[in-house]
């Protein structure tokens, strides 16, 4: 067995030389040009990002580490967040190793409630889950070994103890959250024998006697890990570490992305549309009124959430990981029948309408359904459960950004007036 830092110690030395040959043998060479449209459209499609955690090809989306997203959905999160921190998949006692590791940071510091107790108690829980990491901050050790002189071949190993130490406390401060703000009774502590996910979901209090809520948790924290370098969430966490701000800022902040409507917010949109259709025909719809409701919110100039996608050009793999599970667990109820039926009718409806260039559904199309199904029925912390995962993703970036010790960010932004002289010639 290889720890997870035995298996950085051995691999970062080589990753960096390598890393450092390549961009010094091929420094000038171009991989990407900026058209006008992408300089003003959110760079899309603009190739100044390096990440190497995972990539998404839009023809099949999301695969981490060369595995396929597809492959990885029976695994505990804990193994992917080894694959993605270090490229190798870990063996069961390396698993076991990282559990307990976490196990043993899993307490969240009383400071951090009180913290959270004095905010107005409608506040949205994704401000919550970001204000209490941003809360732990003192606890850096980065910062506590920047301070002292740590060189910057060290930095790496105080990023893991940062992330390690985030991610280990963020079921007891996500389940602790849920149940503060909709007041579900006092918090529910972590119990050291179980796993992150499962943990996750007994804290949540979900009644859950089949025991597949745990299973649903285990799967949606290994499905929302990580999704390339660019996307907002992501990004914004490499843009405030590459400062060498710690991880306890840099992931506060990618979380602040990640609450946008148009990013991790999406999945408490797509459910409310959903329940919206299930209310107005007073159950499953047919295709014709299906249709039309989606051409009504077409047409009042909204978005049909849970569709489209910035990368992906087919259905999304984690869409059909989460559709597999609902098909296996709760065929029966109508809200899940009523997102299986959108996904038969809205891609049409989509592409006839002819603005989205995706028409297929992305990873919020179907978690929420099951979400509710279990009686998590609070759609505003539907993003909550998204960071958890995701921060898996953002920390494992954020490790091995400082293991190639990679610079500030700092692109060159150009005026209006640049442009119209630059596309003159
Ligand atoms: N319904 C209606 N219109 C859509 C649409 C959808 N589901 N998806 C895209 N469009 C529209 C866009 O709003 C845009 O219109 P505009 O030209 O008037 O601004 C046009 O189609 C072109 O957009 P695009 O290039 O296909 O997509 P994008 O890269 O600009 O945006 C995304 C991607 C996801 C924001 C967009 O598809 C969307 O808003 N989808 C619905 C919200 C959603 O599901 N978000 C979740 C994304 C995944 C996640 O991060 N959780």
């Amino acid at each position: 067995m290889a720890t997870l830092k035995q298996t950085l110690t051995k691999r970062i030395p080589v990753l960096r030389d390598e890393i450092k040959n390549f961009v010094k043998a091929n420094a000038t060479k171009v991989i990407s040009e900026v058209t006008v449209a992408q300089a003003y459209g959110g760079m899309r499609g603009v190739k100044a990002l390096v990440c190497d955690t995972s990539v998404v090809p839009p023809d099949q989306g999301l695969i981490i580490r060369g595995k396929p997203i597809g492959t990885l959905k029976g695994q505990l999160p804990e193994a992917v967040f080894f694959l993605l921190v270090t490229g190798e998949s870990p063996d069961d006692a390396a698993i076991e190793d990282l559990k307990k590791d976490l196990k043993s940071r899993a307490q969240v510091p009383a400071y951090v409630w009180k913290t959270l107790e004095a905010m107005p108690k409608d506040s949205h829980p994704m401000a919550m889950f970001s204000l209490g990491i941003l809360a732990m901050e003192r606890e850096s050790v980065f910062r506590k070994k920047y301070d002292e002189g740590m060189q910057k071949t060290d930095f790496w190993d105080s990023t893991v103890e940062d992330c390690l130490n985030i991610i280990a406390k963020l079921p007891a401060l996500a389940a602790g959250i849920y149940r503060m703000r909709f007041n579900k009774g006092v918090r529910i502590e972590p119990d050291a024998k179980l796993d992150w996910a499962g943990d996750y979901a007994r804290m949540l209090g979900i009644d859950d006697p089949s025991g597949e809520f745990a299973n649903l948790m285990r799967l949606y924290m290994v499905l929302h890990t990580d999704h390339e370098g660019g996307n907002v969430s992501a990004h914004t966490c490499h843009c405030v570490g590459s400062a060498l701000s710690d991880a306890y800022y840099a992931v506060s902040a990618g979380l602040n992305g990640l609450a946008g409507p148009l990013h991790g917010l999406a999945n408490q949109m797509c459910l409310r549309w959903v329940i919206m259709v299930k209310d107005k025909f007073g159950g499953v719809p047919s295709d014709e009124q299906l249709r039309q409701f989606a051409w009504d919110t077409l047409n009042s100039g909204q978005v049909i959430p849970g569709y489209g996608h910035a990368v992906l050009r087919v259905t999304d793999p984690r869409y059909a990981a989460f559709h597999e599970f609902g098909a296996r667990v709760c065929a029966d109820d109508e809200l899940f029948q009523i997102v299986d039926k959108v996904f038969n009718i809205v891609p049409g409806v989509l592409k006839e309408h002819g603005k989205a260039k995706d028409p297929w559904p992305n990873v919020d199309a179907a978690s929420g359904c099951l979400l509710y199904h279990f009686g998590l029925t609070e759609f505003e912390y539907y993003t909550v459960l998204f960071g958890v995962s995701r921060a898996l993703g953002m920390c494992s970036q954020l490790i091995v950004s400082r293991a190639l010790g990679e610079a500030i960010e700092r692109p060159k932004s150009v005026t209006t007036e640049w442009v119209k002289q630059a596309v003159k010639g």
